[in-house]
């Protein structure tokens, strides 16, 4: 290892080095405990044979296709992009840059939103990762690729097992000429509740500096008080704040008169004066129409000054027309997923907006033929997935009357059926537009989405009605997210709780009307560094401390399953998700230019214990496992 460690150093692989620097550099001599990484991995490939992977249905590993990555040549440059221009000409010259184009710009959502709405959010880093320099190479006019935040950043860590901050490291590297865009959930960071300043504050500067470019920041009931630390934060990290107004209800429906055009007029200066350098429209549940959304934009072109950003979701199927409409309007920027990953829930399609805005004035500068090649890799791996599909396979009109975000929708369905739910979804669903007008028609985005997806499926397994609610409120135990939002504790929505109501559920309690960041200590990072290193027992990094201090348990959880199976993140997603095939072989790449050849020989029957014995060949070599069987 004192060799392994001399040879990576800097200095060494720079070519600039003396001997001296042995003597001074006493870390060459710390060398990493050997782990025996292959048998925590057969460990890993063995339980999730026997026992299967949840949220996966356990049956025999499927035979896949192998990904078709589109040929690009691994030696030429990779073209400069937006990510050059910022780094030229700083945020503002950025927002200028913008402001002079005449083409519409894209952003591609594939490796975030899209997978958060189609399929929970699951996909790996090891997919994301070979297709990355493609991609950076086949798609250099982007204006940003959105690619992490939003929920991708605690799924990575609960059900992926893997660190968002290696996905961020790994993909900055493969793709040096783009913005990365991440979704911001103001003070809720990403997580589902409000953190104290310092949190935000350290979150936003660390992702900055880790490669975050555009951050997209809103607030779950449009309160601009609780973006104010968000857009501060990213102002001075240098970067880019797109600071956003999330879309609900119907500008141009005469009975739906709390969310009007004045309504998100007076918001959208607001974000300007607050230090936005682009406005975001976060329509959220695809709920902008095509005529509302020219109007929409063409009155918010005349309200502010900096560009704007249009983001949707196409449950309805109007996506590709409302975009159309939006552009014509002047929108400088829309959020589009690659064919194969978009539709639906997803946002619009970026071959499809192509085709459909060609030899238009404002035709977006991009390849067709790249969008459709990286199209057939997604294509190959989604299939992977499968598991994790919504089952929603034509556009939903409805989604006009529940509102619910494209990416909830996945997501909530999983929960109704882990509370066994799952054939009541309907229900649910009409429940969730219920509990909307009994919470005074609130905005509904990650977290106060949650909040009225966790009432509609505590009020349909208890076969509770709003009556129900109001008459025999101080007898029901409320879900704790419904009790925090009550006390103000995600911020107000815009025209107050409704107070009966929250009289009920708050039974005596006092709620705040504050900016809950201004109750909150402070945390301090240090003391919790000092925790966390005790609790696991191994030192830790500032991100690992960051995480820890959005969601304890989660982290934990992460490092116990860390110390029992190693890196997961290497297998390929089909092993990942369902072990291997008697007489399979695989090859397993740990670290760059080290890879292990793995068979797996039989599998034993099981014993009285409740084991069964797994025999591998590792690189040639039997090798056994014992795995407990909980099938
Ligand atoms: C998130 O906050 O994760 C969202 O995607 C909200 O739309
Ligand atoms: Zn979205």
């Amino acid at each position: 290892p004192f060799l392994e460690n001399v040879m990576r150093h800097e200095n060494f692989v720079t070519g600039d080095y003396d001997t001296s620097f042995i003597d001074t550099t006493p870390e060459l001599f710390t060398f990493p405990a050997s782990k025996d990484r292959g048998t925590k991995m057969l460990n890993y490939i063995g339980t999730v044979t026997i026992n299967g992977f949840p949220g996966v249905e356990k049956r025999k590993k499927p035979v896949f296709e192998k990904p078709r990555i589109p040929k690009v040549h691994q030696f030429d440059e990779t073209p400069s992009g937006t990510k050059q221009i910022l780094e030229a000409k700083g945020a503002d010259g950025l927002v200028q840059w913008v402001k002079d184009q005449n083409q519409v710009l894209l952003t591609d959502t594939t490796f975030r939103d899209a997978h958060q709405s189609l399929l929970a959010t699951r996909i790996r880093t090891n997919d994301l990762k070979q297709i990355a320099k493609p991609t950076s190479k086949l798609l250099p006019e982007l204006f940003s690729m959105e690619m992490w935040g939003g929920a991708t950043f605690d799924v990575s860590y609960r059900f992926l097992k893997e660190d968002p901050w290696e996905r961020l490291a790994t993909l900055r590297k493969q793709i040096p000429n783009l913005l990365f865009q991440m979704l911001l959930r103001a003070s809720n960071a990403v997580g589902y509740k409000n953190y104290p300043d310092n949190v935000i504050r350290e979150f936003v500067e660390k992702s900055a500096n880790e490669g975050i470019d555009v951050f997209r920041i809103f607030d779950s009931l449009n309160w601009v008080k609780g973006m104010e630390v968000a857009i501060d934060a990213v102002r001075q990290s240098g970067k880019i704040a797109e600071a956003s107004l999330c879309y609900t209800g119907d500008i141009d429906d005469p009975t739906r008169t709390k969310y009007n055009i004045d309504y998100y007029k007076k918001m959208a200066k607001e974000l300007e004066n607050q230090g936005a350098h682009i406005l975001g429209i976060k329509d959220m549940a695809g709920l902008l129409k095509p005529q509302s959304a020219y109007r929409l934009i063409s009155e918010l072109k005349e309200t502010v000054d900096i560009p704007i950003h249009l983001h949707t979701h196409d449950t309805s199927g109007n996506g590709i027309y409302m975009y159309a409409k939006a552009v014509e309007a002047g929108v400088d920027i829309v959020d589009v997923a690659l064919s194969s990953m978009s539709g639906l829930t997803s946002q619009p399609s970026a071959n499809t907006l192509y085709y459909a805005l060609k030899g238009t004035k404002r035709e977006p500068n991009v390849d067709i033929k790249s969008l459709e090649s990286l199209s057939g890799y997604w294509e190959d791996v989604r299939k992977f997935y499968s598991d994790f599909e919504s089952g929603m396979v034509a556009p939903h009109t409805e989604v006009y009357q529940h509102e619910m975000p494209g990416g909830q929708y996945s997501n909530l369905q999983q929960q109704a059926k882990a509370v066994g739910l799952g054939d009541r979804w309907d229900e649910v669903k009409e429940m969730y537009h219920q509990v909307n007008l009994m919470f005074g028609d609130i905005i509904k985005v990650t977290p106060s989405s949650k909040v009225v997806g966790d009432m509609a499926l505590f009020m349909v397994q208890n076969d509770l009605s709003e009556a129900d609610v109001i008459e025999r409120g101080d007898t029901i135990d409320f879900p704790a997210s419904v009790i925090e939002f009550f006390e103000g504790y995600l911020g107000q929505p815009y025209g107050g709780f409704p107070e009966k109501l929250q009289k009920v559920i708050l039974k005596g309690r006092n709620p705040i009307s504050v900016r809950p960041g201004e109750l909150m200590e402070d945390v301090d990072f240090e003391e919790l560094e000092k925790q966390l290193t005790e609790e696991i027992g191994q030192p830790v990094t500032n991100k690992d401390v960051i995480a820890y201090s959005l969601y304890p348990k989660v982290f934990t959880d992460y490092v116990k399953t860390f110390e029992q199976f190693g890196d997961v993140g290497v297998l390929d997603t089909p092993t990942f998700f369902f072990g291997m095939r008697l007489g399979e072989e695989i090859e397993v790449e740990i670290e760059t230019g080290k890879t292990l050849i793995v068979k797996l020989v039989s599998i034993g029957q099981p014993q009285v214990d409740g084991t069964r014995i797994v025999y591998f060949e590792l690189n040639g070599q039997p090798r056994e496992v014992v795995i407990k069987d909980e099938s």
